[in-house]
């Protein structure tokens, strides 16, 4: 691995899990006030860090993770190392990035921008913060326009060939996050930033929402895509087997590209000021963006059960047996799968609207993204975090870092069932999320919530252990003895039908995706920007 490549990488995964480090104090910490278990002092509040935890833990740790995941996996896949360029947009993205995050994360320390991860209005946070986040995006938008100029360089070099699977799948996941921040660059530069400088009065507050959930929705594939990128291309070598199918792989990112974004709405379904024609619309579209999920998971277990027989397995269920199950670089991201069986079928109960009136705005869809993205995805980000180090550092990825790796993966489940499983449960029973300890004046429902808070709290505990575990492990990944470690990037099999060069027309998928974001949004926004009373009287201004 170059070792230019190498520095670029390693600040950007360092990066992250420092933030994954402090969101995690920060999360430990509120889940025991939340429990009612501690007292904070020097009047550090509940929100503040809630949102330290929020922001830290879902947009810096996974942020950072990407791009640096990403920019390994083009510079191995395009050609050996980064194109000088796209080096160079790397760093500046980096700088940017960081700038960025520590400047918001200064201001919510302050208290300053106690606003929740989703920071739209009518929360307020000074407009520095709002500043510090355009820092962040136009930062990622640096390192996406280097892997975008990385891909056409070796598209031009390589006529009439198919670009590796990798490459592809890393080009769409930045497409997908371009895309989806334009929303929230409207939203932060038109309404937050003039509305908290004190240049306008008031702002629109079903719209601010609405800009929000365009980029907040996709926001959730941003970080699957990536996953599924390790457990598309990563997972078949691992295990010793070979892609499946790369043309089904690739048409399960189309689809993510264009069904992800003009589905917004199914975070608003409770909200007045959007009529229910347009959240039909976008709850139909949300059931399409859960088909490329299950094409993944057929495709899953075909690579496992082919593997399994090409190896001798017997019966329906001899491929079990013959996965690596002492691989940590297997387990991790195999119990990531596994928790997304149950997570996944979470998303589908939100998405029904009847559904979502039981458990909107509950503690049931706090359980719903700590399995997601706090499992599913996190998991796969530290099985690759085992075998990416080491990779590009030239070092040896020694048997016990695959001991504790797998300790580290049982802790963080076992941590997320106690958590996510009460949250799920007390959801259900009607407890608030985002919501400091109270008893409601000693509410018999509020006390019946008490236990089930205590052991998301224990819950939380156990997963701070794991955060600690890891990093250690990252620690020992760090100066394990010199080597070489495999970055694995599997084949696709022989049997697999030939990629149609469809895939790579740009212009027809990009051209569908405007077309689907104009029908789901067009009439509903233009409504909420020229009469911003409908249906929402008083909700709309604040
Ligand atoms: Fe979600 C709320 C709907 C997926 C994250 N979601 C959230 C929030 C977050 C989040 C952060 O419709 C809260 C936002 C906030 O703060 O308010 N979600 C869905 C749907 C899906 C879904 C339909 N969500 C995700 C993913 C996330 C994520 C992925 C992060 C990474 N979500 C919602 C809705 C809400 C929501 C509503 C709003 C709720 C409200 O009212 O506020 C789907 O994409 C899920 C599809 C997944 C599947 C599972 C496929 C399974 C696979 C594994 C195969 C396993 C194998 C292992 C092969 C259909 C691929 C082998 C196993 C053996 C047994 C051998």
């Amino acid at each position: 691995f170059d070792s230019r490549d190498s520095a670029l990488v390693l600040a950007h995964i360092l990066f992250a899990f420092f933030a994954l480090f402090l969101g995690g104090v920060a999360g430990v910490l509120q889940g025991l006030v939340r429990g009612g278990m501690i007292h904070l002092p020097m009047e550090i509040g509940y929100y503040q860090l809630l949102t330290a935890h929020g922001l830290l833990m879902a947009l810096v740790f996974t942020t950072y993770f990407i791009i640096g995941f990403m920019l390994a996996g083009i510079a191995r896949t395009l050609g050996g190392h980064l194109l000088p360029i796209a080096r160079k947009l790397g760093w500046l993205g980096y700088g940017l990035m960081t700038f960025g995050t520590i400047l918001a994360t200064i201001l919510i320390l302050l208290n300053k921008a106690t606003v929740l991860y989703t920071f739209y209005a009518p929360m307020k946070a000074s407009p520095w913060f709002y500043i510090a986040l355009v820092f962040v995006v136009v930062g990622s938008w640096m390192s996406g326009l280097g892997i975008f100029i990385n891909y056409r360089y070796w598209k031009k070099t390589h006529r009439g060939q198919t670009t590796p699977l990798f490459a592809y799948m890393a080009v769409i996941t930045m497409l997908l996050w371009i895309i989806a921040t334009l929303g929230v660059a409207v939203e932060v530069l038109f309404q937050l930033i003039p509305w908290s400088f004190g240049w306008v009065d008031t702002v629109n507050v079903v719209l601010s929402r609405t800009l929000f959930w365009y980029f907040g929705h996709p926001l959730v594939y941003f970080w699957l895509l990536p996953a599924y990128m390790c457990w598309y291309c990563v997972i078949p070598k691992v295990i010793g087997g070979k892609i499946f199918s790369d043309a089904l792989a690739r048409l399960s990112f189309i689809m993510f590209l264009i069904f992800s974004i003009p589905v917004g709405f199914h975070h608003q379904l409770m909200e007045p000021g959007v009529s229910n024609i347009w959240k039909f619309v976008q709850v139909i579209l949300t059931f399409m963006v859960v088909i490329p999920s299950l094409m993944t998971a057929f495709s899953l277990f075909a690579t496992f059960e082919l593997h399994g027989r090409s190896v001798g397995a017997k019966g329906l269920f001899g491929w079990f047996k013959k996965l690596p199950w002492k691989d940590v670089r297997f387990f991790a991201p195999f119990m990531g799968m596994l928790i997304f069986i149950p997570a996944g079928a979470g998303g589908l109960i939100n998405a029904s609207h009847q559904l979502n009136a039981v458990i909107h705005n509950t503690l049931w869809v706090t359980g719903h993204f700590h399995l997601t993205v706090a499992s599913s995805v996190a998991l796969t980000f530290f099985g690759i975090t085992y075998w990416l180090i080491p990779a590009i550092l030239g070092r040896q990825m020694t048997p016990l870092m695959h001991r504790l790796g797998i300790i580290q993966t049982v802790i963080w489940a076992v941590g997320m069932f106690f958590m996510s499983g009460s949250m799920h449960s007390v959801g259900l029973l009607g407890s608030p999320r985002r919501t400091a300890f109270t008893t409601y004046q000693d509410h018999p429902d509020a006390i019946m919530w008490i236990p089930y808070h205590v052991v998301m709290a224990i819950g939380g505990t156990i997963l701070f252990v794991g955060v600690v575990l890891m990093i250690i492990n990252i620690v020992m990944l760090l100066s394990a003895p010199k080597g070489e470690t495999e970055f694995p990037i599997a084949e696709v099999s022989e049997q697999a039908e030939k990629t149609p060069a469809v895939f790579e027309r740009w212009g027809v998928w990009i051209g569908v995706l405007v077309v689907l974001i104009l029908v789901a949004y067009a009439i509903p926004v233009t409504e909420m920007i020229t009469n911003p009373g409908v249906g929402a009287k008083g909700f709309v201004t604040w």
